[in-house]
């Protein structure tokens, strides 16, 4: 063991431990993956910012202008037939965040000089929705400029057709130009993650409209829980039927939940506080599950409650934060310590595990951030350093496995570590924002005034 000069012992296995304020992570399991370095918080979040602006200057390099960079083959990738400008979008409110204000200029001057919504394009609405909706309005609150609230309404407007369906639940497609809406067979994800973005679009331009379908939306899912009070995996908006029964937290579900409690704390609006109680009671009764002591989410089905299979995945680790966020502080503590349980398996998070075999199910790690995301509501919530320390393995592990030359990429499974050709854009918009924000001053990002959307853009109540 060595003492370094400012305060900071080092552990044998490599790992070190902030001493003084620090000690009280002691009393928590410890991060047990090896980290060749943790420094101070001050000295990590730098660095981060360097690897921020690494992916972003890469970024810059090989696909200016396009939706996202393509790390290994230095190129580009655009979704569509047009570019929608994922990546600048969707990073420039963590630049504001990081006071990185030139970068910040030179994404401002990107996207209003080429983002239009005028295209003849059938997109996802729910991808563009979180990612340039919701980016545009977070960089309108925190930059100022009204040219970002043209745009999202503008963008709003032309997406709207998707709430026109017998039940009000959206569909999945919609032309931008012409307005076609398709994909009736969705899932809870799909249709119950708008509220942040369109409630607070209302609230910012005074019409109704925006709120009230989307909440009409989230409604009409909620309505079709089962008698346990869960919901499944596929639904048909034009009937309301059910399509698939299993029930869990992860991807096609994960962000319904989340956006009862967020639409709740935002809006103040009693309707999404009932929904948010029902529903997280179901789920804590019927999908939880113990396993040798540990807690975990698994799935069942949504109305006899049987467990139909123990697996849980890198999507599903936005619970602890979600849970912390609606004040389990206990529940929270121990599903981010499974979480951290499924990150050292490997030294870095798989898609999907079985954790009653602790197995690897589905290998890749797609560079997602919802593990940092809970550290990060963990740590603000109870100070407890272990979060940091946690944090520090993630980040360790994700600069030793995925920094490439030009960015970051993917990886294709995390047992043999190989790279893919692909970075998202929730990299910059997500990931690299949880980080920054774990490892900064306690209430410099005032946490109680702003809500994160699932694609981690910030919505300040202003109202
Ligand atoms: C993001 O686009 C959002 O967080 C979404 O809710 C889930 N998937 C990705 C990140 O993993």
């Amino acid at each position: 063991m060595r003492r370094s000069g400012s305060g900071i012992i080092v552990l044998s296995a490599g790992a070190i431990i902030f001493f003084g304020c620090f000690l009280k992570s002691l009393s928590g399991p410890l991060p047990e993956a090896k980290v060749s370095e943790v420094d101070e918080p001050a000295v990590t979040r730098d660095r981060i910012k360097e690897e921020f602006l690494h992916a972003w200057n890469s970024y810059k390099r090989y696909a200016w202008g396009h939706d996202a960079l393509k790390p290994l083959s230095e190129t580009h990738l655009d979704w569509y037939d047009e570019s929608l400008l994922m990546t600048p979008v969707d990073a420039f409110d963590t630049m504001k965040i990081m006071g990185l204000e030139e970068e910040a200029e030179e994404a401002k001057d990107l996207i209003f000089s080429r983002l239009s919504f005028d295209k003849d394009m059938k997109v996802q609405h729910f991808e563009v929705s979180i990612r340039i909706l919701g980016g545009l309005i977070s960089s309108y609150q925190l930059d100022g400029d009204n040219r970002f609230l043209d745009l999202a309404v503008d963008l709003a407007d032309r997406m709207l057709p998707v709430f026109d369906s017998p039940t009000g639940m959206p569909y999945r497609f919609v032309n931008l130009k012409t307005g076609k809406t398709s994909g009736r067979i969705t899932n809870p994800a799909e249709i119950g993650t708008y509220m942040l973005e369109y409630g607070t679009l209302s609230k910012l331009t005074g019409k109704d409209i925006y709120y009230e379908k989307a909440k009409r939306a989230t409604v009409g899912l909620y309505e079709r829980k089962s008698d346990l009070g869960l919901v499944g995996s596929l639904i048909d908006v034009n009937t309301g039927i059910w399509i698939i029964k299993d029930s869990h937290v992860g991807g096609g579900i994960d962000s319904y939940y989340e956006y009862l409690l967020k639409s709740w704390l935002l809006f103040e609006d009693q309707d999404f506080k009932n929904m948010w109680e029902n529903s997280i009671r179901a789920v804590n009764s019927h999908v939880a599950d113990e396993s040798t002591g540990d807690l975990w989410y698994g799935h069942v089905n949504m109305n006899s409650g049987r467990r139909t299979s123990t697996v849980f995945g890198a999507l599903y680790a936005f619970f602890p934060g979600l849970l912390a966020l609606g004040g389990d502080l206990e529940r929270a503590a121990r599903l981010e310590d499974s979480c951290h349980k499924m990150w050292t398996l490997h030294g870095i998070e798989p898609e999907i595990i079985n954790y009653r075999k602790m197995r690897v199910i589905y290998g890749p790690y797609q560079l997602r951030p919802e593990i940092i995301e809970s550290a990060y509501y963990l740590y603000h919530y109870t100070s407890d350093e272990k979060y940091r320390m946690m944090g520090s393995v993630y980040f360790n592990s994700l600069v030793k496995y995925c920094r490439v030359d030009s960015g970051y990429a993917a990886l294709g499974d995390v047992r043999t570590k190989k790279k893919i050709d692909g970075m998202e854009s929730y990299f910059l918009a997500e990931t690299m924002k949880y980080f920054y924000l774990l490892f900064s001053p306690p209430g410099e990002f005032n946490l109680e005034k702003a809500i994160f959307n699932t694609e981690a853009h910030p919505m300040f109540k202003t109202w």
